[in-house]
């Protein structure tokens, strides 16, 4: 609907600025802002869009309405003027719209995320980018030289050699998920907790349609007294129906996690394929979307929760793969190619 705005807006514009007497604007007055004009057909059909467009869509359309009533306004006035001397500049003729640029998919979508979970108590909190090993790993129940380390591919961080002004005291890398702000977080707070955590994470791996390097994730923490884990399958249950509808097939099975116990993925039927298989879900019919469980009794002593009064789950959500199953994306490398022809689509 954006681009027949847009086309509508630019046709106007050239119409007005050609109109040669009063008649013939009063003419194009009815063509583009009568009742039966295309463009109010368009604004009354927002009401019919997806509740996250029309916000921005009615907003454009409300904006090309202004536009082209103030283009013809002034255009009459031109009209009217004195006639007899000439100007350089042609002060009639209707600006220039600037071209208008939207929020990224993604973004979109890690909003609509957020405010699912705010609507169910949740806060919403971040942590850094580049983190200390301890937060993303020791802390977590992972120590050096565990084998389950090797679950993440990691990019660590070397002070550069010789470089004096910057002493690297602790082992710094690139978090490689969100879960360290759990720790993060919990280091400032007591039980009851509900939180998320939505931010970039980057592994070295290789990319495929539904792999990158650099992606988003949102852990999800829940600490209170008799957390079970029926509640965690309840809660992530809700957010998946709000996002994909009631009839959202979903799959939960065992996974490990060093930092949970017991350990549970979330499969979602490919909503891409329809389960039939294709690349995105590794001709498996089903795609891997989120890791959870309860917090493992190490964590929760590690975060200063006493694991006899409380209880907990944890999640941490693919972002990137949520919004291409909500959004019909069957390469996840498109969010970060900057090709203007997929970003206009949204
Ligand atoms: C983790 O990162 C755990 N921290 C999740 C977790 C949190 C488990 C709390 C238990 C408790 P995993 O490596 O499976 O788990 O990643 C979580 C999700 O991120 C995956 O389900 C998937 O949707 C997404 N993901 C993982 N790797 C990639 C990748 N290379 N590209 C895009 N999305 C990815």
């Amino acid at each position: 609907m954006k681009d027949q705005l847009k086309s509508i807006y630019e046709e106007a514009k050239i119409k007005i600025e050609r109109a040669s007497d009063s008649a013939e604007l009063e003419r194009l007055f009815i063509e583009y802002l009568g009742r039966k004009s295309k463009l109010t057909n368009l604004l009354r059909n927002i009401k019919n869009l997806p509740v996250q467009e029309r916000g921005e869509t009615g907003n454009l359309a409300n904006r090309i309405r202004q536009a082209i009533e103030s283009g013809i306004r002034t255009r009459r006035q031109g009209l009217k003027a004195p006639t007899g001397h000439k100007t350089l500049i042609d002060r009639t003729l209707p600006g220039i719209m600037p071209a208008l640029g939207h929020y990224h998919p993604l973004t979109k979508f890690i909003r609509l995320v957020e405010s699912i979970f705010i609507s169910m108590g949740f806060e919403v909190v971040s942590g850094p980018e580049i983190e200390l090993a301890k937060y993303n790993f020791d802390l977590l129940n992972i120590p050096q030289d565990h084998p389950a380390r090797d679950l993440w591919d990691t990019y660590y961080i070397k002070a550069a050699q010789g470089n004096k002004s910057f002493e690297q005291k602790e082992q710094l890398l690139l978090r490689t998920q969100t879960s360290p702000v759990q720790i993060r977080a919990m280091l400032k707070r007591q039980p009851p907790v509900r939180l998320i955590a939505p931010g970039r994470v980057f592994r070295h791996e290789a990319t495929d349609s539904s792999h990158e390097s650099t992606f988003y994730q949102c852990e999800g923490l829940v600490i209170d007294a008799g957390v079970k884990v029926t509640d965690l399958i309840g809660t992530l249950s809700i957010f998946l129906k709000r996002i994909f509808g009631e009839n959202v097939k979903i799959r939960v099975r065992p996974e490990y996690y060093p930092f949970v116990e017991p350990g549970l993925d979330f499969d979602i039927r490919c909503q891409l394929c329809g389960g039939q298989g294709c690349s995105v879900c590794s001709q498996r019919g089903w795609l891997e979307i989120l890791g959870s469980g309860l917090v493992h009794p190490v964590v929760l002593k590690n975060m200063g929760v006493d694991s006899k009064k409380f209880s907990g789950f944890a999640f941490g959500l693919g972002l990137d793969r949520l919004m291409m199953l909500s959004n019909g994306v069957k390469d996840i490398r498109l969010s970060y190619l900057g090709d203007l022809r997929f970003l206009r689509q949204f």
